[in-house]
């Protein structure tokens, strides 16, 4: 259940967002910063250090994919649970991720959106921003099991 202060938080941000650079920069950090999470990704090639992380061309059209994907939670904020079951099956049988990478690459988002907001990043806003991500991977995780 969402509060109106909630809501507006959280369109507020999307209306902001730039997804064409908060995507590549989130999934780009998450692949450094948690390396593990490059064996999901062994076709997209040259992932050999940081550098050619942020330069790999299919790490920075994947991290748009992903945050364009958060569209759809946003879209149907009243149930995110069932916007995101087939994306959750995807995830769960066919590409194996292991359901705690969402969490970390949720985190890996909020520090990027955090960078590009600034001040207007208020405790506030990102207290709204956090549930509503953790919204997002406790769907993601639904068809685990
Ligand atoms: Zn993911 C895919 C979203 C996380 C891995 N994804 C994907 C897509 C989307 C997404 C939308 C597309 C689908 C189709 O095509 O249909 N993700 C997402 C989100 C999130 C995620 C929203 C959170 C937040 N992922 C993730 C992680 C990982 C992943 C964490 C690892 C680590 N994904 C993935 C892969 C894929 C995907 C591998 C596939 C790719 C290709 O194939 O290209």
């Amino acid at each position: 259940v969402w509060t109106d202060a909630e809501r507006a938080a959280i369109t507020g941000i999307f209306s902001k967002l730039n997804c064409d650079v908060v995507g590549p920069n989130a999934l780009a950090r998450c692949l450094i910063v948690y390396p593990w999470t490059q064996r999901y990704f062994a076709k997209f090639g040259n992932l050999y250090n940081a550098a050619a992380i942020m330069g790999n061309p299919m790490v920075a059209a994947h991290g748009k994919v992903v945050l364009r994907g958060l569209d759809k939670a946003l879209k149907n904020m009243d149930d995110i649970k069932k916007a995101y079951t087939q994306l959750s099956e995807l995830h769960s049988e066919k590409l194996h991720v292991d359901p705690d990478n969402f969490k970390l690459l949720a985190d890996c988002i909020t520090i990027v959106v955090a960078g590009q907001m600034g001040s207007a990043f208020t405790a506030e806003i990102q207290a709204a921003w956090q549930k509503f991500l953790a919204v997002v991977v406790s769907a993601l995780c639904r068809q685990y099991y």
